[in-house]
């Protein structure tokens, strides 16, 4: 409740401020659309406000204005330890301020309250074939929580539109608390002996899934574990997962059918699933190589993936036009960490001879890695080998994130998305009324 009460003033300041920008400026033209864009995916048109995070081209990522290595300064830290806590990180995206670290610790403490799963949902997972992929267990275990949703209760029963995003913000905390607990079941069942540990009373929220997979004795991978989920927990509301939600919450759909839906989106390879992807490339060429390859040899390599039309995993952006911070962030990491690693050794290679091939390649509009570079390497490392999972740790903290961006849209009343679709026939005459 404490947290609805601090939303609900911000909700307040928000809500007027929507109504003086729409009542003076509704016709007021802010871009252009031209055909370019219909064909290329509505790039570099600015269709959507959310102040939760904004990915700016050249500095990348801030969440609430704050980029990441300010983040990584200013969030109040788990006890012993140099990362942030996501409870904080939680608050932030939320409540749009950094939190002291006793707020931090509140919504960390909330989360332990609810973060169990219900039986089923592991009974469910059990159920499903062997070969499926995690990702696709972790959009149905979401799903499996929908019959639990608040706001679908209370909509059903006559909640006002004013309100929507009361239940909407439950049904958000539940979801992120019970996230740790939806990878770690998914993680013990598809690749361990099918015990589940239930979450913990002690750690924090980050930790807990490090616990919950029987990794918690590892305090560099509990240390892992609270930077990944910080560095994943938004990227703007543009990208497909966090757009998905927000287009499958437009309908009112409530949270898990959104999010559910949002994983799928993430499961991609030109998205969340180039953490897999550029982990399986870097292990192709130690094996071909027999060890890190020269730098001439890389430069080979990278050619022939390219010549196969393939794409580098984990280099280039829609929107970002230089080293992510994220990726920075991470080198960093590994460098304190692992920097005798021969797979980390290669992510340095690599981030030394792409951005050249890339540019000579002459297509990618931005050369540069972004997060998905690295972030494998670092749970491999960690002896977290199974590199199909990565996605689902990318989506446990990408879950921040997109609620945050949920409960907003329910605040502000983001309407039904419904852009109209036209033919080509139509398109062609109105290029043609337009330059006749
Ligand atoms: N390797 C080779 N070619 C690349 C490339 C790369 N890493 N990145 C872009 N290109 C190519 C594109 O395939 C495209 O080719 P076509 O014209 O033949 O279609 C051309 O360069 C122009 O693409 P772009 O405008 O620079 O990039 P997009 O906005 O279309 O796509 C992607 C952005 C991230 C999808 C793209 O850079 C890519 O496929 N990268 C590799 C996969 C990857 O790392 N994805 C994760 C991105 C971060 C993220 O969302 N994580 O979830």
């Amino acid at each position: 409740m404490w947290l609805q009460d601090k939303l609900e003033k911000k909700i307040v300041e928000q809500r007027a401020r929507i109504k003086g920008i729409v009542e003076q400026y509704s016709d007021q033209k802010i871009g252009d659309i031209t055909v370019k864009h219909l064909f290329s995916g509505l790039r570099g048109n600015d269709l959507m406000v959310s102040d939760v995070s904004y990915v700016d081209p050249e500095d990348g990522i801030h969440y609430r204005g704050f980029s990441i290595d300010e983040l990584l300064k200013l969030l109040p830290k788990a006890d012993d330890s140099e990362m942030p806590l996501a409870g904080g990180m939680y608050y932030l995206l939320l409540i749009g301020e950094l939190p002291t670290r006793e707020e931090a610790l509140a919504v960390e403490e909330d989360w332990r309250r609810i973060g169990d799963l219900p039986y089923y949902v592991a009974d469910m997972l059990r159920a499903m074939p062997k070969d499926t992929h995690p990702m696709t267990m972790f959009s149905q275990a979401i799903l499996a929580l929908q019959s639990r949703s608040e706001f679908t209760l209370h909509y059903n029963n006559g909640l006002k539109r004013p309100d929507y995003w009361r239940p909407t913000l439950k049904d958000s905390m539940s979801l992120v608390a019970k996230t740790p607990a939806i990878a770690a079941s998914i993680y013990n069942i598809k690749y361990q002996n099918n015990d589940l540990i239930p979450p913990s009373q002690t750690y924090d929220w980050s930790a807990n899934f490090a616990y919950m997979i029987n990794k918690d004795w590892d305090k560099h991978y509990i240390e892992l574990c609270r930077l990944f989920f910080a560095l994943h927990a938004d990227q703007g509301t543009g990208n497909v997962s966090a757009h998905t939600a927000w287009l499958v919450n437009s309908a009112l759909s409530d949270v898990f059918y959104s999010c559910s839906a949002a994983m799928n989106g993430l499961a991609g390879p030109l998205h969340g699933r180039a953490n897999q992807d550029c982990l399986e490339w870097l292990l192709d060429i130690l094996r071909e190589f027999g060890s890190c390859p020269t730098e001439s040899e890389m430069e080979g390599y990278i050619w022939k993936t390219l010549n196969r039309g393939k794409v580098i995993p984990g280099y280039g952006h829609a929107v970002l036009r230089k080293t992510d911070p994220r990726f920075t962030a991470q080198l960093e990491f590994g460098r304190k960490y692992i920097g005798d690693d021969d797979l980390f050794k290669l992510v340095e290679i690599v981030y030394r001879i792409v951005p050249r091939v890339l540019k000579e390649h002459g297509k990618a509009k931005n050369p540069w890695p972004n997060v998905d570079a690295i972030s494998g390497t670092l749970q491999y490392h960690c002896g977290m080998r199974e590199y199909d999972f990565y996605t689902v740790l990318f989506g446990v903290g990408r879950m921040m994130g997109i609620t945050a961006n949920l409960v907003w849209a329910r605040a502000l009343s983001a309407p039904l998305e419904r852009p109209q679709s036209i033919t080509l026939d139509i398109l062609e005459k109105r290029i043609a009324d337009v330059i006749s």
